[in-house]
């Protein structure tokens, strides 16, 4: 594997509307993002992936872009973002935007221009169709509910195709002048300095054509989209070419958004010429949403969340690097959901920071994370912001459940969870605005809040920063960045711990219960690196482990 400018770099992830608002709006902008630019370089961050920030009517929440060459007023203007990306390079930082290239907006002028005249060149820029009244060209359904099929505005006698909202029409990328204009953009960007992006939904631009139904799994008569995508051969053309026009010859970050991901295919993603720097380790995430969507609502327990990140592992042995976390801007809070209830509480989100932090790949902080902000929990459905749990909620009233066992189902997926304002203090709104915030600020900010935890040595936020320090220490970097991960005692039930060898030997432990539990060790301890607890019981080689301790140990 040849080495790379960003393999031994840690990356956050900004979703902007809540990180900070710098004027009083009540919504997060790139001024903010700047004021802020020393404290996540304090972290530890290198890398910073923002959540788009585009001019978008924010039907998705700006997922749905209406011009690619600008920035929103509500984040501020191109100049801020050019100073943004001028004041993160000064403290050797990098920037990547959210490339969103599978659909637009409605709003876009492209979709405007193939509504005036479907027929013209902008009409071939999307998946229009002929439409007669009760016909559809395919059964698949919108990831946000409904057929994907929508009538075209203006003309009752076509309809165009979007995976996801009806206001993100999907860009056909058959069609080279899409291509074109895709790779245009992303250079554009890139010439300005850009450390690179992140690219949304990108596995849904290849369809399977000609459009073909597939089987139902629920009584709406639809096919889930994962069936198609797993039928349309060829996206990696596309991903190939995209990858050679822009990101390789400007030697850029690219981490692409790609779920369900083939063994096979990973050193054509990932690997040394691969089409993106690195994909996203969504296993765990994933695990039992797959075919039955969020009302499955079970729980992940700690052996299964151990067994994804084991088989990941396995999965792409040395070909080329994850991206790994324990949340987005999609995802409930990590704390909230792999934790298991009643169990949450300091020691716990330090130990679920470290098992992900050093594991082999590239660890993503979302904001907030670093201080181990929570879920919302239940809060009444008039409240919900978040169209997919909107659309969720729905489902399970469908699939038979009450309103109540709805929205509790709903409540630990909403993706509001994670979306609501960075809390930095415990002044009025967390500190995050002076003015409304567009979202509501997570009630507990008085406790768990920014603020508190830096002049704290015990925080979750300062463990944060030990984690980063201690990947980046010269002595063990080789080790953290490019050793091998060897399961321990893979078969014991609620422990997860793994060596990472190279130069060196390091052992990752963290017991997942909240009862105690003891090891014997494979080595004598060199040195204890890490530890969420002032102290470790070692006798020999027996170690016991206080409930949800973490530690990392330099091996003999
Ligand atoms: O998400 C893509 C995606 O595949 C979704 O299934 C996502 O997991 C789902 O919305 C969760 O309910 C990306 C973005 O991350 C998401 O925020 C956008 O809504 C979506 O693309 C459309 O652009």
């Amino acid at each position: 594997m040849t080495k790379k400018w960003w393999h031994d770099k840690v990356a956050y992830q900004i979703y902007p509307k809540s990180f900070y608002d710098s004027n009083g709006d009540g919504v997060g902008d790139i001024p903010g993002i700047i004021s802020k630019l020393d404290y996540l370089k304090d972290l530890g961050v290198d890398i910073i992936w923002i959540s788009p920030m585009y001019p978008s009517p924010f039907a998705d929440q700006g997922y749905d872009i209406s011009d690619y060459y600008n920035i929103d007023p509500a984040f501020g203007t191109l100049e801020d973002m050019e100073c943004l990306i001028a004041e993160a390079k000064k403290r050797d930082m990098y920037i990547l935007m959210d490339l969103v290239v599978n659909h637009c907006s409605d709003e876009h002028e492209w979709f405007e221009k193939a509504c005036e005249d479907p027929e013209g060149k902008y009409g071939n820029f999307f998946y229009i169709e002929d439409r007669k009244e009760g016909e559809r060209p395919c059964n698949w359904r919108s990831y946000f509910g409904g057929s994907v099929w929508e009538p075209l505005p203006g003309h009752e006698d076509k309809q165009y195709l979007h995976a996801f909202h009806k206001k993100q029409p999907d860009l056909n990328w058959e069609n080279p002048e899409v291509r074109e204009e895709v790779y245009k953009n992303i250079n554009w960007w890139l010439d300005k300095g850009l450390g690179g992006f992140r690219i949304d939904a990108i596995i849904n631009i290849k369809k399977k054509l000609p459009y073909q139904d597939y089987p139902s799994d629920r009584a709406d008569g639809l096919s889930d989209m994962s069936l198609m995508l797993a039928d349309a051969k060829g996206v990696g053309e596309f991903l190939g070419e995209m990858n050679r026009r822009t990101f390789q010859p400007h030697d850029s970050f690219a981490v692409g958004e790609v779920f369900n991901e083939k063994e096979e295919e990973l050193p054509d993603f990932i690997g040394d010429n691969g089409y993106f720097s690195s994909i996203f380790d969504f296993a765990t995430t994933s695990w039992g949403k797959n075919d039955k969507g969020w009302y499955a609502n079970e729980r992940i327990t700690p052996d299964a969340y151990k067994q994804c990140y084991f088989h990941s592992q396995k999965k792409i042995g040395d070909v080329g690097f994850y991206s790994n976390i324990i949340e987005n801007h999609d995802e409930p809070r990590g704390v909230s959901y792999y934790i298991p209830e009643g169990d949450l509480c300091d020691e716990s989100k330090k130990m679920l920071a470290a098992l992900y932090f050093f594991m082999r790949g590239l660890p993503f902080i979302y904001q907030g994370q670093e201080i181990g902000m929570e879920n919302l929990g239940v809060i009444p459905i008039e409240k919900i912001d978040d169209i997919s749990a909107l659309d969720q909620y729905q489902v399970c009233l469908d699939a038979g459940y009450t309103k109540e066992e709805a929205l509790k189902i709903v409540s630990l997926y909403n993706r509001d969870n994670a979306r609501t304002p960075v809390q930095w203090n415990d002044e009025k709104n967390a500190g995050f605005t002076t003015g409304i915030p567009w979202l509501m600020v997570n009630p507990n900010y008085t406790q768990i809040n920014v603020a508190a935890q830096e002049t704290d040595e015990n925080s979750v936020l300062a463990f944060y920063k030990k984690m980063t320090a201690l990947r980046k220490t010269p002595e063990y970097k080789e080790t953290f960045v490019y050793g091998d991960v060897i399961p321990f005692e893979e078969e014991r039930h609620n422990l997860m711990a793994y060596h990472r060898k190279a130069d060196k030997d390091m052992l990752v432990i963290g017991n997942f219960q909240r009862e105690r539990q003891s090891v014997t060790l494979p080595a004598e301890v060199e040195n204890i690196l890490l530890n969420n607890y002032p102290d470790m019981k070692l006798e020999g080689k027996e170690l016991i482990l206080e409930g949800y301790q973490a530690v990392v140990l330099e091996m003999k």
